[in-house]
């Protein structure tokens, strides 16, 4: 059986690409990974996801857990099954959803206690907890359980905070056990401080993952100081391992963070925001519910290949927009998928070739060249 490994393939600057080996696929690094919260990514069907070039999708222990419930997916032969997605999956560990999603938390020494936002009922999470609920579902790669504070927070907040999840680090690993072809990744915190996230990574280190986070970053800190943490950040985790950054973000946090040496990402902005009618294009953000569509014969960017772009007008999708016909989330969410695994794949070749820099300044002009 395969075992999960990572190949580093190139450098460019701390830019890097590499091969991610698992025993359901292999995963084109840097990857960005579609968000598929409930056992499905909002509006498209597992194959569409597929197509866009997606390698990887990201799934929730908090949501999972809540509905339909762990036990139940394994019981249906695991997540990959239920949802018919074979490639890889990586499961968020569930303490960062419960921060923000569920009411009546309580966190101590050992985990943290809520009540579900579906309904009510009452829940505990703990680092054992987290890592027998990813196993359950069948998670590829599994996240240790952390606690990451909102932005702003005192010093002290942040180094408490971040020692009780080096904590919890330790007991994830200890939990996880050994499963050949499957992945344990450590989370970074320490919020903006330096020390702090020197101190979280050494700590990280020591354990020992088969892959690092950084998580505790896009929590309302802004894209200056994010980009400020990930100056530094990703050198502190080892070169050989990949390095995933938590939640992020948009197209320019995204070529940001792969300029700073960052693997792996995943964002609910691009199926999130076709949804509410928002498209991303290399011109940057369209609201196609803005008045000015309505009689636009030309798709949303011609030279896109995706199903929204090659078979249908901007009227049209205002229409459908406008209409909240359903087809209107699906066309977007497919364009705005299709353009994040573009914009990956384009990075991956530019670092491939040595010219990161020019595809970056390329990037940033045709943005501010705005929409057509
Ligand atoms: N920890 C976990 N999941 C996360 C984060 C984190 O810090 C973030 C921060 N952007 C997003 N998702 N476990
Ligand atoms: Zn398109």
């Amino acid at each position: 059986m395969t075992k999960f490994s990572f190949t580093l393939k190139a450098t460019d600057g701390a830019a890097r690409t590499g091969t991610i080996s698992t025993p359901r696929g292999e995963i084109r690094t840097p990857a960005f990974m579609p968000v598929g919260t409930a056992a499905t990514v909002k509006a498209m069907m597992p194959e569409s996801v597929a197509a866009t070039g997606a390698d990887i999708l990201l799934g929730n222990t908090y949501h999972l857990m809540l509905r339909p419930g762990a036990e139940r997916v394994a019981r249906l032969g695991g997540l990959h099954k239920f949802m018919n997605w074979e490639k890889p999956i990586l499961t968020d560990s569930g303490g960062f959803q419960v921060m923000s999603l569920a009411s009546l938390r309580k966190l101590t020494e050992d985990g943290v206690t809520f009540a579900s936002h579906v309904d009510g009922s009452k829940h505990v999470l703990s680092p054992e907890r987290s890592m027998e609920i990813q196993k359950l579902l069948g998670s590829d790669i599994v996240m240790c359980f952390d606690e990451c504070p909102a932005l702003p927070a005192t010093e002290e907040e942040v180094a408490k905070s971040m020692r009780l999840s080096m904590r919890w680090a330790q007991r994830s690993r200890d939990a996880f056990g050994d499963r050949p072809g499957h992945a344990l990744f450590g989370i970074q915190q320490g919020g903006v401080t330096r020390e702090l996230r020197e101190e979280s990574a050494e700590k990280l280190k020591e354990i020992g993952f088969e892959g690092f986070a950084v998580g505790g970053l896009a929590v309302g800190e802004g894209q200056e100081a994010m980009f400020g943490v990930l100056d530094y950040a990703p050198g502190m985790l080892p070169q050989d391992k990949p390095r995933y950054l938590m939640g992020v973000g948009k197209p320019d946090d995204i070529v940001g963070a792969v300029e700073r040496g960052i693997d792996m990402m995943d964002c609910v902005l691009p199926s999130r925001s076709g949804r509410t009618g928002q498209a991303w294009t290399r011109r940057g953000q369209v609201n196609i519910k803005n008045a000015r569509h309505a009689d636009d014969p030309r798709p949303l960017d011609e030279a896109c290949t995706c199903p929204a772009c090659s078979n249908y007008s901007r009227a049209y999708l205002h229409h459908v927009f406008r209409s909240g016909e359903m087809i209107s989330g699906m066309l977007l969410t497919w364009h705005n998928l299709h353009y994040y695994q573009e914009l990956m794949a384009g990075l991956r070749a530019a670092i491939d070739e040595g010219a990161l820099a020019r595809f970056v300044s390329e990037f940033h002009e045709t943005r501010a060249m705005g929409d057509i």
